[in-house]
């Protein structure tokens, strides 16, 4: 490689870089930076396409930093190479307000593509990019989609399951664009890996399906071969085992694990210069020639940029506007196939019959579920489903995997162009839970569909109904959670997920049927809405229970108590309109709430004389009528329960 000269420059630079940032916050992590850096420096400066005048054109090749920690060598790399992070910004690591958080998550703007503090999320989220890359080259055409997926990943990250379930999916989708590089460097936080982490990872994941090669991670020229083979390969993903040095180049720091995550001191800082021959003063030094090499470096991918401006531009007719369809997709407004009231069905089956109309309203809607498509209805057309060979498929079978799901899922929202959902048990959505925190905290507008969303699930017992879920998701900041009562609820809730584009919403879904009621999909939108009028009792239902409710109005009516049932399907939509109509939904007289589960944080709602119905301890194996009656879950059983306590 003729430029190894600069290229040696531009490593010390991240290197000093990483000690002097995490040296000024008096906190971070430089080892990863510092073991890592040739690695980064050779993948951006001679392969990744991108563009930093414009850090999220949709061809641009993703870089997914799944070994978060090492944050600040994102950070140089992209300062160095002349996206919007200045030199302030990267004084200003890990303070209040600045754009260089510990960990950034993603800021596209920014060139932060998708970087994760939990261990393990970008490795399997980065699986979801390259899986949108595939699709939407199948449905665009290589002139507009044409890029890769490359990805840091560490020991943490390899150790994590989730790699394990998202490695054996991309190796049986044959991702060919996914070249993952890994920081091999026998090091974790509690010391040598020697102690837990012994497995042969080339065997493990060729075994997977992936191609693997084993290089020095500090030699220049072998990272540049290995990226250049892995790159024209593509019948499968790639893993390049890089042999590294944590904090490589600080004389006593390096391969300690206190150079995880301590700064190194500033003698040590010194002592590590001194040996690179870098300047000692001033903190933060970078040779001009640096900005003007990685300038020059990321100048094809300008051109590239400007090529595929042009491509756009004159593209065909249709594929433009399926382009336009996919990027900037307008409002759907779902007919479905007629609810009639009366009709008794399961919101799932209602569920399932809107997607082939959701698919050609939205073309950008895909997904699948972890092996229970039959149950959770979710189908786009049951005739393709996505693999190597037919990419364009929008049914993805994710397999018995809901951890990797919802990353894949994320990835595939923060790619760009789709709108996908992920579908599974509620129960299962423990198993999903640092991916559905993640779609969150990212704004990742990821659909969580879960069905089953009740001890009305009935004979398959204790272990497979939820009964804390409910409130322990609605904890969770920036996830709507929507239980439409019947089929034309849920018609509503699907146009709430599908029209929300910065976050998450989990729909849940019933397995037994309901009654189709005369409910109201505009109330839905609102969060909740008066179903029936009543002056004397408030009943507050969602879901399955809301037609119970009802039922106890009527019995309560014949006894001359005249109660008001709402519907409230999504609390965050309802604790977002003003107070008249939230007080004008809920009225003044005594408030009881119906919900088939932990009743914990009702208490915001009916306050703390109302009264909560709900199941504070696991559930039966038994029909759901049987649970029903057995639980006080049914119309007589509630007015009982209400009468009582107005009567107190
Ligand atoms: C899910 C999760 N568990 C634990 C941590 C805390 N943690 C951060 S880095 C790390 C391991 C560090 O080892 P490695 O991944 O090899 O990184 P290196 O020290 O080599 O940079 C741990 C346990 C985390 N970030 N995410
Ligand atoms: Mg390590």
């Amino acid at each position: 490689m003729a430029n190894n000269g600069i290229e040696k420059l531009a490593v010390d630079t991240v290197k000093a870089l990483a000690m002097d940032a995490v040296q000024k916050a008096n906190s971070g992590h430089p080892g990863m930076p510092m073991g890592m850096a040739e690695i980064a420096v050779t993948l951006w400066g001679r392969f990744l396409k991108v563009d930093p005048t414009v850090p999220d054109w949709p061809d641009r090749d993703r870089f997914v930093l799944s070994n978060g920690h090492g944050s600040m060598l994102l950070y140089s790399m992209l300062h160095l190479c002349g996206f919007p992070l200045t030199m302030d910004d990267l004084k200003s690591f890990r303070q209040w307000g600045s754009h260089t958080a510990g960990r950034p998550e993603i800021d596209q703007k920014l060139g932060i593509e998708m970087t994760t503090g939990p261990l393990g999320q970008g490795f399997a989220t980065g699986v979801g990019m390259a899986i949108a890359e595939t699709h939407l080259r199948a449905r665009l055409g290589e002139d507009l989609v044409n890029h890769r997926t490359f990805g840091f990943v560490s020991d943490g990250d390899l150790m994590e399951g989730v790699s394990a379930e998202a490695g054996s999916l991309a190796g049986r989708f044959a991702l060919g664009r996914l070249i993952y590089l890994y920081d091999d460097n026998d090091i974790s936080i509690d010391g040598s890996t020697d102690i837990t982490f012994g497995e042969d990872v080339a065997k493990r994941f060729q075994a997977q399906g992936w191609h693997t090669q084993d290089i020095d991670g500090h030699d220049l020229d072998a990272i540049d071969q290995a990226i250049e083979a892995a790159i024209n390969l593509e019948d499968r993903p790639s893993l390049v085992i890089c042999h590294t040095h944590i904090a490589h180049g600080a004389p006593n720091a390096q391969d300690t694990a206190a150079s995880h995550g301590s700064p190194l001191g500033d003698e040590e800082i010194a002592l590590a210069k001194e040996a690179m021959g870098y300047p000692l003063e001033p903190a933060f030094h970078v040779e001009p020639e640096i900005y003007e090499f990685f300038e020059t470096a990321t100048g094809w991918g300008k051109e590239e940029r400007t090529k595929w401006d042009k491509r756009l531009e004159s593209a065909g007719e249709d594929k433009r506007e399926l382009w336009n369809q996919l990027h900037s997709p307008a409002p759907v407004e779902l007919k479905g196939p007629g609810f009639a009231v009366g009709e008794k069905m399961a919101t799932r089956s209602a569920s399932g019959k809107l997607f082939a109309e959701i698919a050609e309203k939205r073309p950008g809607f895909l997904g699948g579920s972890a092996d229970l498509v039959a149950s959770t209805k979710t189908v786009i057309d049951s005739s393709r489903r996505y693999s190597a060979a037919d990419p364009s498929a929008r049914d993805i079978p994710f397999g018995v995997r809901e951890h990797s799901m919802g990353c894949i899922t994320n990835g595939l929202a923060v790619h760009g162009g789709l709108k996908p959902y992920a579908a599974t048990f509620f129960v299962f959505s423990d198993y999903m839970r640092p991916a559905v925190r993640l779609s969150a905290l990212m704004s990742a507008p990821s659909v969580w569909v879960w069905t089953h969303d009740s001890v009305f699930l009935g004979e398959d017992g204790p272990t497979h109904q939820p009964i804390e879920h409910l409130p322990s998701l609605r904890a969770m900041p920036n996830l709507w959670m929507v239980r439409p009562a019947d089929a034309n609820e849920t018609l509503a809730a699907w146009e709430i997920a599908l029209d929300r584009n910065d976050g998450p919403v989990a729909l849940l879904l019933t397995r037994q049927d309901v009654p189709t009621l005369e409910t109201d999909p505009a109330g839905v939108k609102k969060g909740g809405y008066v179903l029936r009028v009543g002056g004397d009792v408030t009943l507050i239902a969602t879901g399955s229970e809301l037609h119970v409710a009802v039922d106890a109005a009527n019995v309560l009516d014949d006894e001359g108590i005249s109660a008001r049932v709402v519907s409230l399907p999504c609390w965050e939509l309802f604790f977002e309109q003003d107070e008249q109509y939230r007080s004008g939904v809920l009225g003044s007289a005594p408030r009881v709430a119906v919900e088939a589960a932990s009743p914990f944080g009702w208490e915001r709602l009916v306050g703390l004389d109302g009264l909560i119905l709900g199941i504070d301890h696991f559930g039966e194996s038994a029909p759901d009528t049987v649970i029903a009656e057995k639980l006080g879950f049914t119309g007589p059983a509630i007015a009982a329960r209400v009468r009582d306590h107005l009567s107190k």
